[in-house]
């Protein structure tokens, strides 16, 4: 028996992560979207991928939650974009009531499932999520901090003209504009990064990285990346269902470690099959843990703008 992996929207996303567990045959994909036709075709055209590529596992899609019973993980990216004209708040609002109902539809039939949440903003919609499932910390985790890392190790990889498998980077706190990437334990096999660039260089890359998904947009000017997104939420399902014991920086719901208390921020962690199973605690320089500090403040007023 394959492993079942529920992902809910069938968009850019959802799309991209879907295709990826079943091309590397790490389960079969049940995909859901309120355009459940979307779903259906996406899932279909998918599937006729299949022998080409050559994997096994099969992909559904449709706008049923019964087709979901029984699923290991599932990836909640249903939300909507911010439009034009509409809020930080109006946004936080819509997106809250679809997680909400996203997540009651998954856990009624799924109540063992690990939860993986990408609908922005992140870290507040991680908080709805544990707040509507009532699951322990290790079965919700937030992706972004696996992304702004994949982003921060491209433009080292692509300054220093080394291969991207030999960079390794971390980049904590809420995923937004006060993001924290950590240059000094940025690695080039090995090496720490500091040794291998300058200090300005260094500088332009944590900046890149902050605005990775700005940067985007700018280009795609009517949506926001995918395909990155898409393959870090991939590579925390394939960690959890390998139980791979892999260290990434996930959003996670603090409990006294990095000096916060009852928050999702992104720390480094590591994931099992048992989901979140562990905090990485790194020592913090004091203009580091600031900086934390300031990302987990804006985190917190996102929180207290929920919609009780
Ligand atoms: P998009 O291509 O618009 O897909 C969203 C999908 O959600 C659409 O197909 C909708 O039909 C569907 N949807 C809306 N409401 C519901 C609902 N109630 N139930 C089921 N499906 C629904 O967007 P996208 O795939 O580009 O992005 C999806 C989400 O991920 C957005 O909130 C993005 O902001 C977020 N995102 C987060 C990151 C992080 O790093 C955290 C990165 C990229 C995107």
């Amino acid at each position: 028996m394959r492993y079942k992996v529920t992902v809910v929207g069938a968009g850019n996303v959802g799309a991209t992560c879907a295709q990826l567990i079943a091309q590397a045959d790490v389960a079969d994909v049940v995909m859901v979207d309120v355009a459940a036709e979307l779903a259906t075709g996406k899932a279909l055209d998918m599937m006729e991928s299949a022998p080409v590529l050559g994997f096994n596992a099969r992909i559904s899609g449709g706008g049923d939650y019964d087709a979901t019973a029984g699923s290991q993980v599932c990836v909640v990216t249903a939300g909507l974009a911010r439009k034009p004209g509409m809020s930080r708040d109006d946004l936080l609002a819509k997106n809250t009531e679809i997680v909400s109902e996203v997540v009651r539809q998954l856990v009624s039939r799924s109540p063992e499932t690990i939860l993986i949440i990408v609908t922005n903003p992140l870290d507040a919609m991680c908080e709805v999520a544990r707040r509507v499932s009532g699951f322990p910390r290790e079965r919700v985790i937030g992706m972004a901090g696996v992304l702004d890392a994949a982003r921060m190790r491209w433009f080292i990889a692509e300054k220093l003209n080394v291969s991207v498998e030999d960079v390794d980077a971390f980049v904590l706190g809420g995923h937004g504009d006060t993001m924290v990437p950590l240059p000094r334990y940025a690695t080039v096999n090995g090496i720490p990064l500091p040794q291998l660039l300058d200090a300005e260089t260094i500088d332009k890359i944590n900046d890149r990285t902050k605005n990775g998904g700005a940067e985007i947009v700018n280009y795609y000017k009517t949506g926001s990346a995918y395909y990155a997104p898409g393959a870090s939420s991939y590579e925390m399902v394939a960690a959890i269902l390998h139980d791979k014991k892999k260290i990434l920086p996930c959003a996670v719901y603090l409990q006294g470690e990095y000096g916060h208390h009852n928050l999702f921020i992104g720390v480094p962690c590591t994931l099992g099959r048992g989901g979140m199973e562990g905090v990485i605690q790194l020592e913090l320089s004091p203009e580091e843990q600031a900086q934390l500090d300031k990302s987990a403040a804006a985190v917190q007023s996102l929180v207290e703008a929920l919609p009780k």
